[in-house]
């Protein structure tokens, strides 16, 4: 029964390599990162090394194949480290999983080799300054023009933006609504393409976020990926994998916090005793140990279905989303009530993580959504 529920020998030896390359590559310069905004894109392309830039990239195209319980295992294990760029990093996947998965040949040909070795790095477009929930109102246009198509419009909050060289694009080429929508590539340094100053941010501060501009901007129709229409669809797809990376994220920088709060209580001193042995200090680590385990099997499960395409699996990958992005928060929460003065302080990794999650019941879809999409399930 306990074997069902446990990781297998392969999953582990997956998890103690992305826990290594954190504690070697990653924890050691995450405070420092934050503190000066900086963006380690040398890190990112020796993550890419290990494979992490392609996690469920297939075998055939380059990438390492795994599932998605093998990336939400990665994305936990670096955010121990540092959520931020292990989000980063999760979005890259995201994108560049789309070109894979419903991509033409020609289309990988010509981006997945750079991106896979992260020696390019790749965005997910689709907020625009009036469209973030309601995702399916977007309005960038794409109008077809012989053999290219003419991109006009505006897309917000894209993280890597101005950084990235690749912006995987939804754009309308069709009526309003989801149908009419349409997945492109579209580059950097393509004529017309230009970026908003990066935004200042409470956390996630070792990745640029900013907007992302399109004036006639012309692009070869052979970067189309999947067919005219089928972009909502291809977006909502890579959505339930980013929605599970991005819960482990969270589980992964409150486990970090979780694992510091022990540490910290068994250590401090008031009253004549270490802090840990008050029974209030006690229950509170009993809940943030429980509260995580419950979130990270669900998070699990989730990851197995969207890897098994099991038909309740956007539910879950809601569900599981929902869940470890809030409990991740309130157990980051109760680590820095536990830290006391010094738990507010940057001295402390803490306030960094409180941060750094806080963004994560909003991207993504936020956690509202997560409950619509569920409860539009139950109810329908
Ligand atoms: P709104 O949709 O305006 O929502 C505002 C509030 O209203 C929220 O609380 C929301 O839950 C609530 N609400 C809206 N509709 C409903 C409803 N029907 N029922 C109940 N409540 C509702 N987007 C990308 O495409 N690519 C990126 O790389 C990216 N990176 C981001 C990085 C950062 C740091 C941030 C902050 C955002 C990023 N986003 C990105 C955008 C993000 O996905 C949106 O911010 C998010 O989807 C919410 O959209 P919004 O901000 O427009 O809020
Ligand atoms: N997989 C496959 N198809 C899906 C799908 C999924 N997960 N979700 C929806 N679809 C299909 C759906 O089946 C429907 O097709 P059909 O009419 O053929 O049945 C079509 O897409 C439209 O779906 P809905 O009718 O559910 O669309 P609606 O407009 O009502 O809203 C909602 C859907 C609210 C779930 C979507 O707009 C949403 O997820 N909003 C949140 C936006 C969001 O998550 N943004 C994140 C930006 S990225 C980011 O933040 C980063 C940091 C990278």
């Amino acid at each position: 029964m306990t074997g069902q529920f446990d990781l297998t020998d392969d999953q582990r030896a997956i998890q103690e390599m992305a826990q290594r390359f954190t504690a070697d590559a990653i924890t050691p310069h995450a405070g420092e990162w934050d503190e000066k905004h900086i963006f380690p894109r040398d890190t990112l392309k020796a993550a890419a090394e290990l494979g992490f830039g392609s996690i469920y990239v297939s075998e055939e195209s380059g990438g390492i194949g795994l599932g998605r319980l093998e990336a939400a295992l990665i994305m936990e294990a670096m955010s121990y480290g540092c959520p931020s760029t292990s989000a980063f990093i999760s979005i890259h996947n995201m994108a560049t999983w789309m070109i894979d998965r419903f991509g033409d040949q020609a289309v990988k040909d010509k981006y997945l080799p750079s991106l896979i070795g992260m020696d390019r790095i790749a965005s997910y477009c689709l907020t625009e300054p009036s469209s973030g929930s309601d995702a399916a109102a977007l309005k960038t246009r794409a109008v077809k023009d012989g053999d290219h198509y003419v991109v006009t419009g505006s897309k917000q909050f894209i993280s890597g933006g101005g950084e990235n060289e690749v912006y995987v694009m939804m754009v309308r080429t069709g009526e309003d609504g989801p149908k009419g929508i349409s997945c492109l590539v579209i580059e950097k340094d393509m004529e017309g393409v230009s970026f908003g100053a990066q935004e200042k941010k409470l956390g996630w501060h070792s990745q640029p976020t900013a907007q992302v501009n399109l004036e006639e901007v012309r692009v070869p129709v052979e970067n189309l990926v999947g067919g005219e229409g089928e972009g909502f669809r291809i977006a909502m797809m890579g959505l339930d994998g980013g929605r599970l990376n991005i819960g482990a994220c969270s589980l992964g920088g409150a486990q970090r916090c979780l694992d510091e709060a022990i540490a910290y209580t068994k250590d401090r001193q008031q009253f004549g005793k270490a802090i840990a042995e008050f029974q209030n200090t006690q229950f509170t680590l009993a809940d943030m140990e429980t509260e995580l385990q419950a979130a990270r099997a669900l998070l699990y499960l989730a990851a197995a279905k969207v890897t098994e395409n099991a038909p309740d699996k956007t539910r879950f990958a809601a569900m599981a989303k929902r869940l470890a992005t809030d409990t991740g928060s309130s157990v980051v929460d109760r680590a820095l009530q536990l830290h006391g003065g010094y738990g507010y302080l940057m001295d402390y990794p803490i306030e960094r993580f409180w941060r750094d999650l806080r963004v994560h019941s909003i991207l993504e879809g936020t956690n509202q959504v997560m409950r619509m999409i569920v409860g539009r399930e139950l109810t329908r």
